[in-house]
C-alpha cells in the first residue's frame, strides 16, 4: 500500500510539469494542453499542498491585460476552491527564441533589458500570490562555443541581473528570496553557474546576497556526477537552500527529469533523509516545500500524468518512512557511533586550542601512534548495509 500524502507534507509541482505535453527535440506533443485549473484540482484532490509556474505557463507570453486578467481570476479562484497555494515562482527566460542567447546574459542588450523586465514584472506578480520563493533557472544563459561569450563580461551582467531583482524586492519590501537553480547544460553546450558550488560562490559576490540562495535540482547535480545529497548538504551549511527541485536520473545523460526515485533510489533515499532527519550531529535544517520538478514520460496518457504524480509523493512518503526508521534503530545509532560519525561534530581543537598549542601537543604529532591508529576499520560498509536494508524494508 502506498501512503496517501496530505497538506502537511508540503508537497508542490510545477505547472510545467504535469502540463509537460511531451514535445521533445525529436517528436511533437504526446498529450493535449492541460488547463491550470484543472491541474490545481487534480494536484489538491491527489493531496498536494502547492502549485509553482513560470508566468507563460499561466499567462501565455503576449496576452494582452483583458486575458491576463481572466486567466489570473479564474486560477485564483482554482486556488483558494481547492485549497492550494503558490509557494514559487518563476520566470521563463528560455522558451521565446527572442532568449536564444540568454535573458540577462544575452549578447544583445535590448534582450537582457528585455529579460530583466519580464522578471521584474513577474516578481510583481510572486508577491501578490504570496509566494516565499523566487526561482531562476537560467537555461539559455551560456553558450555553445567558448569564443562567442566574454565570460568575465557575462558574469557581471549575470550579477547585475540578480542584484537588480533583490534590490527590487527590498524596496518593494516583499517577502520574496530568490533561488538560483544550477544545471551544468541543456539546453546550452554549457550554462553559467552550473553546479550548486558554483551558484554558492557567484551568490558571495552579490550586494543583495542575502536574500540569494540555491533551488538544487536532482537531475542537474547528477547529469554533472556530482552527489545530490551532498550539494544540499553545502547549501544547507552555507544557510543557502532556499527550495529544491526533486526528481529522477539516471547517470550521465540528457535531463531526465523522472519520478522521485525512478532513479538513483539509494541517493534518494539520503535525500530524504537528510531532509528529513537532518545531519547527525544537528546543524541547518530544510524546512521548504518538497517540491516535484519532473516529466511525466511522453509515453503516457493523461490518466499515466496523474499516476506519475502521485507516484512522486508516494516514493517520497515511503522512503521518509525507511529513514525515519534508520535513524531510530539502535543497531544503526551504533554503527552510526562505531564509524566516528558522530565524533565528527567535535571540534578538532580543544576549547581555547591554538595551532601553537596543538604543535607543542607531543600527543597530537610525536607521541601519536599512526600506524596503530591506521589499523582500526571505519565500518561504513556495514553502516551501508544497514541503510540498504532499511531502504528495502527489511528492517
Ligand atoms: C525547466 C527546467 C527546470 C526548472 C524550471 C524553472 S524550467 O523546466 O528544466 O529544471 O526548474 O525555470
Ligand atoms: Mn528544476
Ligand atoms: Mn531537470
Amino acid at each position: 500500500m502506498s501512503p496517501t500524502p496530505t497538506r502537511d507534507d508540503h508537497f508542490s509541482f510545477g505547472l510545467w510539469t504535469v502540463g509537460w505535453q511531451g514535445r521533445d527535440q525529436f517528436g511533437d506533443a504526446s498529450r493535449t494542453a492541460l488547463d491550470p485549473v484543472e491541474a490545481v484540482e487534480k494536484l489538491a484532490a491527489l493531496g498536494a499542498w502547492g502549485i509553482t509556474f513560470h508566468d507563460d505557463d499561466l499567462i501565455p507570453f503576449g496576452s494582452d491585460a483583458a486575458t491576463r486578467d481572466r486567466i489570473l481570476g479564474s486560477f485564483r479562484q482554482a486556488l483558494s476552491a481547492n485549497d492550494i497555494v503558490v509557494p514559487m515562482v518563476t520566470t521563463n527566460l528560455f522558451s521565446h527564441p527572442v532568449f536564444k542567447d540568454g535573458g540577462f546574459t544575452s549578447n544583445d542588450r535590448g534582450v537582457r533589458r528585455f529579460a530583466l523586465s519580464k522578471v521584474l514584472r513577474n516578481v510583481d506578480l510572486a508577491a501578490e500570490l504570496g509566494a516565499a520563493t523566487f526561482v531562476m533557472w537560467g537555461g539559455r544563459e551560456g553558450a555553445e562555443y567558448d569564443g562567442s561569450k566574454d565570460l568575465y563580461a557575462a558574469l557581471d551582467r549575470y550579477r547585475e541581473g540578480v542584484d537588480t531583482v533583490a534590490s527590487y524586492i527590498k524596496a518593494k519590501g516583499y517577502d520574496l528570496r530568490i533561488a538560483l537553480e544550477p544545471k551544468p547544460n541543456e539546453p546550452r553546450g554549457d550554462i553559467l553557474l552550473p553546479t550548486v558550488g558554483h551558484a554558492l560562490a557567484f551568490i558571495a559576490t552579490l550586494e543583495h546576497g542575502d536574500i540569494v540562495g540555491v533551488n538544487p535540482e536532482t537531475g542537474h547535480e547528477q547529469m554533472a556526477g556530482l552527489n545530490y545529497t551532498h550539494g544540499l548538504a553545502q547549501a544547507l551549511w552555507a544557510g543557502k537552500l532556499f527550495h529544491l527541485d526533486l526528481n529522477g536520473q539516471r547517470s550521465i545523460k540528457y535531463d531526465q527529469d523522472l519520478v522521485f526515485g525512478h532513479g538513483d533510489l539509494l541517493s534518494a533515499f539520503f535525500t530524504v533523509d537528510l531532509i528529513e532527519n537532518g545531519f547527525p550531529g544537528g546543524g541547518a535544517r530544510y524546512e521548504g516545500p518538497r517540491h516535484f520538478d519532473y516529466k511525466p514520460s511522453r509515453t503516457e496518457d493523461y490518466d499515466g500524468v496523474w499516476a506519475s504524480a502521485k507516484a512522486n509523493m508516494a516514493t517520497y512518503l515511503l522512503l521518509k518512512e525507511r529513514a525515519l526508521a534508520f535513524r531510530a534503530d539502535p543497531e544503526v545509532q551504533e554503527a552510526l557511533a562505531a564509524s566516528g560519525v558522530l565524533d565528527l561534530a567535535t571540534p578538532t581543537l580543544g576549547a581555547g586550542e591554538t595551532a601553537a598549542d596543538l604543535l607543542a601537543d607531543a600527543s597530537s604529532y610525536d607521541a601519536y601512534d599512526a600506524d596503530t591508529s591506521a589499523e582500526h576499520g571505519f565500518g561504513f560498509v556495514h553502516l551501508n548495509q544497514l541503510a540498504v536494508e532499511h531502504a528495502l524494508g527489511a528492517r
